[in-house]
């Protein structure tokens, strides 16, 4: 297995986020990277290769180029109003129900339009580390295509959140869809399954009208758990997309025993689409003492994900997104892999 990573990702070196209550650190560090490559280290689960420059056309292929500007400048038009004392930009106000949906000119206002939560703070590093975890996951998905071999694109921040023209939940460009749109367009059939505790909501807005590529996810039911407002089982796709968006949302307390009836259902539903190559979008906030999350999934059980997963007998590109526990990341993202790999 190749495993694509760089350090260029602690550039997004987050320190704070606001839950709602008051200012906490972040959950979305540097330090979260460096424990799976060091575990996938020590297990020698894969080659180590460092990210080709993709540039920014297969990212234009996804996201709205006014967004992609806005990020590219942001923390410098926030630090130019706000002060230069400030390392991290978060929006204040947003067009909700009602509010015209515009950005305007000011970048109080531009940041509301393109963030839908205060857990995402821009930094001044953090468009060189979103580019370059976009160019792991495509130097892994090159890997998937070209020797129809399983990789894993160990890169930071994550994706699944971020929609065309949206960003929030730790995650700026979507890599996996980016990913997905990159191998479509070399001609290969892609299916998107998603097992991050929180429902890839920008995965799923991105392919909804689209037949080409199927999305599914496992995820916490959103009437109770971030992000709230998209996720539910009865968001099947639109149009000619209708038929092609899965979402399996699961209560609280959901252990190894429900989840796999549900990685059930998911897994016949993406073997039924006949894809050349699975994208897992790998969050590991399942895991039973994630400090933001509510399942019960534990080390072991990723070892029968992994390998169930391997039942597909499809290439996969693995991306990585959610998981917070310091300590269990690594073991958790390890176990997955070797699960998978030692089918
Ligand atoms: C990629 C990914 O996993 N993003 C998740 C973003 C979730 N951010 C907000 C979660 C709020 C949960 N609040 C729980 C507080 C526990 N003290
Ligand atoms: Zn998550």
């Amino acid at each position: 297995m190749k495993i694509v990573y760089t350090p260029t990702h602690a550039a997004h070196g987050v320190k704070s986020e606001f839950d709602g209550v008051r200012p906490i650190p972040a959950y979305e560090v540097p330090l979260r990277a460096e424990n799976v490559r060091t575990e996938c280290e020590a297990r020698k689960l894969g080659v180590f290769e460092r990210p080709r420059d993709f540039g920014l056309g297969p990212i234009a292929r996804v996201h709205d180029e006014a967004f992609m500007g806005f990020l590219r400048n942001a923390f410098q038009r926030f630090q130019a109003k706000h002060g230069r004392d400030v390392v991290e930009a978060f929006p204040s106000s947003w067009p909700a129900r009602r509010l015209r949906q515009i950005p305007g000119q000011d970048i109080d206002g531009v940041m509301g339009y393109y963030c839908f939560d205060t857990a995402t703070p821009i930094l001044d590093g953090t468009w060189a580390a979103a580019l370059d975890a976009v160019n792991c996951t495509l130097t892994a998905a090159g890997h998937v295509a070209d020797a129809g071999d399983t990789a894993f694109a160990l890169c930071r921040p994550p994706g699944h959140h971020a929609a065309q023209d949206l960003y929030g939940g730790y995650c700026f460009f979507n890599n996996a869809a980016i990913a997905a749109q990159w191998l479509t367009d070399r001609g290969r059939r892609v299916a998107i399954l998603d097992v991050d505790y929180h429902h890839g909501n920008g995965t799923q807005e991105i392919f909804y009208r689209r037949s080409d590529v199927l999305t599914v996810s496992i995820h916490a039911d959103p009437a109770w758990a971030y992000p709230h407002f998209l996720g539910y089982a009865d968001e099947a796709g639109e149009g000619a997309g209708e038929g092609f968006n899965l979402n399996l949302p699961l209560p609280f307390g959901t252990d190894w025993q429900v989840y796999e009836q549900a990685l059930g259902v998911a897994l016949a539903r993406v073997d039924a689409f006949g894809p050349d190559v699975v994208i897992v979008a790998l969050g590991l906030d399942t895991y039973a003492e994630d400090p933001i999350a509510k399942f019960r999934l534990y080390k072991d059980d990723y070892f029968k994900l992994g390998a169930r997963l391997a039942r597909l007998k499809r290439p996969v590109l693995f991306t990585m997104e959610g998981g917070y526990n310091l300590e269990a990341l690594g073991i958790v993202t390890a176990n997955a892999l070797e699960g998978f790999l030692n089918r």
